[in-house]
């Protein structure tokens, strides 16, 4: 029976081919699931409720296909997505699984390794503006490192940037409008892979020669395995304008990357998450990277993409209902009051300083009345319940 929960189009959630289509192996196990081809996924998507599929290159298309197969395979892909209504809104190419990339793609130590990367990265991206991508994710899960003995990383740094650069170049002489969005992990599959958080990445951006057509992807899993709190990361990529695209899942701390189901083992982070991207005005794809137990089958993997959608529309409806409250309200109230107009200590000037040098600050009295978090933070509980 559909309820306020249920997903629609308008609610831009999205699923990487990848993510219904996991068969459930495991370093330790096979696959559990039979293959799920990509229009079968489509339907699956569609039937679900989602907006969008997402796809690498070869997702969709086999490596070794040859150009009549793969033009086969676009042409059918694309007419199933037309008959269901789902939209391409990103695209993203597989620098990972090809053992030519074991010790890197674009950072990898042979400039042949290095040159493949990029037309294979050109490839996938003239196959995402084919489905009408706009956005165009880079997870360089293989560059990185089991011994630093290999390269010194600044020069892994500087190949990367090399590459991204190309490639920004390519998006503008091809026009196809593509924004990067950049996908941070500290680990796995690499002991440690460069560009461990989104904050990295960040910073890297500033350096490159189109600074504005790159932004990043922050994974909640990924910065989690960083023991990071996943809403400032995106809290400091919106503020900077660089929040491109999001992958939504969930994690247990100190674990390998789960990728579980979004809100399955955080509920208060995927809250706060939530509401910060609907508070701000987010108005992005809510894409789930993420993938059902091993111990499901097909109908198991819809309850598994149902479950993700309808968490997020309920975190949605606990985060309206949280800024509607009117004890929150008033708690916020002396909050704001507390915080004066927000301004530290206004611009810099000679004199402006010389007063603040000469201020005489009462520790004691800032220090001395409570600030209520306490009940602020058990209301959010009570919401979060339904108690309240
Ligand atoms: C892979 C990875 C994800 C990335 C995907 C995009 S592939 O599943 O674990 O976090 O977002 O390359
Ligand atoms: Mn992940
Ligand atoms: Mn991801």
């Amino acid at each position: 029976m559909p309820d306020a929960y249920t997903p629609r189009p308008e609610h831009k959630f999205t699923f990487g081919l990848w993510t219904v289509g996991n068969r459930g192996r495991d370093p330790f196990g096979d696959a559990v699931r039979p293959t799920l081809t990509p229009v079968e996924a489509v339907r699956m998507l569609a039937e679900v409720g989602a907006m969008g599929v997402n796809l690498h290159d070869n997702d969709l298309v086999p490596i070794d296909a040859t150009v009549q197969e793969r033009d086969r395979i676009v042409r059918e892909f694309k007419s199933a997505c037309e008959a269901s209504g789902l939209k391409v809104p990103m695209a993203t190419v597989n620098l990972f699984y090809d053992p030519a990339f074991r010790d890197g793609a674009f950072t990898a130590n042979d400039p042949a390794v290095r040159a493949y990367a990029v037309q294979k990265t050109m490839r996938a991206m003239d196959l995402g503006a084919e489905l009408g991508a706009k956005i165009f994710v880079l997870w360089g899960g293989r560059e990185g490192v089991e011994t630093d003995a290999c390269r010194r990383p600044d020069e892994a740094i500087k190949r990367f940037r090399e590459a991204l650069n190309y490639l920004c170049e390519y998006s503008l002489s091809e026009n196809y409008d593509y924004k990067f969005a950049l996908e941070a992990k500290p680990n796995e599959p690499r002991a440690d892979i460069y560009f461990p958080t989104t904050g990295a990445y960040l910073a890297l951006i500033e350096t490159l020669d189109h600074p504005e057509m790159v932004g990043v992807n922050p994974e909640v899993a990924h910065e989690q395995m960083a023991g990071l709190n996943m809403m400032h990361s995106v809290a400091q990529a919106w503020e900077a304008g660089k929040l491109f695209h999001i992958d939504l899942n969930d994690q247990v701390p100190g674990r390998y990357d789960q990728d579980l189901r979004f809100g399955s083992a955080n509920l208060i982070a995927a809250f706060w998450l939530v509401k910060f991207l609907e508070d701000v005005g987010y108005s992005g794809p809510r894409h789930f990277d993420a993938h059902a137990y091993r111990t499901e089958d097909y109908e198991g993997v819809k309850d598994f993409a149902r479950g993700c959608m309808r968490t997020y529309l309920i975190l949605k409806e606990k985060a309206a209902h949280w800024n509607a409250d009117t004890e929150i309200k008033s708690l916020l109230a002396e909050m704001a009051n507390r915080e004066g107009n927000g301004q530290m200590v206004g611009r810099f000037d000679k004199d402006r300083a010389a007063r603040l040098l000469a201020r005489d600050f009462d520790r004691a009295s800032l220090a001395s009345k409570g600030l209520q978090y306490e009940k602020l933070d058990q209301l959010t509980v009570d919401i979060l319940l339904g108690v309240r």
